[in-house]
């Protein structure tokens, strides 16, 4: 056994967060890749009350969630912080870490997985929520500052998978006219070499998502 492994599959975005978390400290760790329709029962035993990826195991401690992961990342390797040292910025970048899951993220996943007068109305919430996070990078080339931390790993899969959605859904949400600044940040957060070279193929999740979003047009979108 390794003494980090990391459950995730190739598409999850909340697996991403760690992977590039990991990456930018340089940490050596082991992948195990989970078929989310036949979990293994290592990854049920890891994490039984949300049965998700991905799990963070050190030691042969699991840790699950995806910013919980980020923050004992953060605590157990010093190197390349992701967080700010002054307790002010840090409660503020957690704040904001907290706003993406629980509003702007799903938010924008609801905007692209409805249709008709549903999407109709949820285009607003996700607009607002994103001007909200528009006015927090002025003056700044990432969340973090200068140079990339928590917040914009937790904002992650927003340069990453937005134009992914944008080709499934024909929905155009971020473009350079409404939201400069955010668009600005998309090119800057690809940029970054671990970024780029931990970046699932466009293509690929092209086909992954076509095939969710049917699914959820069919069904419905959770809220
Ligand atoms: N809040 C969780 C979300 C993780 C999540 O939704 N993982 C998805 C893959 S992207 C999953 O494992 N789904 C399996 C399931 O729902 O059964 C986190 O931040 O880690």
């Amino acid at each position: 056994m390794a003494e980090v492994e990391l459950f995730r599959t190739w598409s999850s975005p909340f697996a991403l967060r760690i992977v590039w978390a990991l990456k930018l400290k340089g940490i050596e760790y082991e992948t195990i890749f989970e078929d989310l329709s036949n979990k293994s029962s290592l990854l049920l035993e890891y994490n039984p009350v949300y049965k998700k990826v991905p799990v963070l195991v050190h030691n042969g401690k699991p840790i699950s969630e995806s910013l919980v992961i980020l923050e004992y990342i953060e605590a157990t390797w010093k190197q390349t912080p992701l967080l700010p040292e002054d307790p002010y910025e840090r409660a503020t970048a957690r704040f904001w870490a907290k706003f993406g899951d629980d509003k702007l993220l799903p938010s924008i996943w609801h905007a692209f997985m409805t249709q008709g007068k549903e999407q109709e109305e949820a285009i607003p919430p996700a607009i607002e929520n994103l001007n909200l996070i528009e006015k927090e990078l002025k003056g700044k080339e990432f969340f973090s500052g200068e140079t990339i931390g928590l917040v914009d790993i937790a904002f992650g899969c927003i340069a990453n998978l937005v134009s992914v959605l944008e080709v499934v859904t024909g929905l155009k949400l971020i473009d350079a006219e409404k939201f400069p600044l955010l668009f600005k940040w998309m090119q800057n957060f690809s940029d970054v070499p671990v970024i780029k070279e931990n970046w699932p193929p466009h293509d690929k999740l092209v086909t992954k998502f076509q095939a969710i979003h049917k699914t959820y047009l069919a069904t419905g979108a959770p809220k």
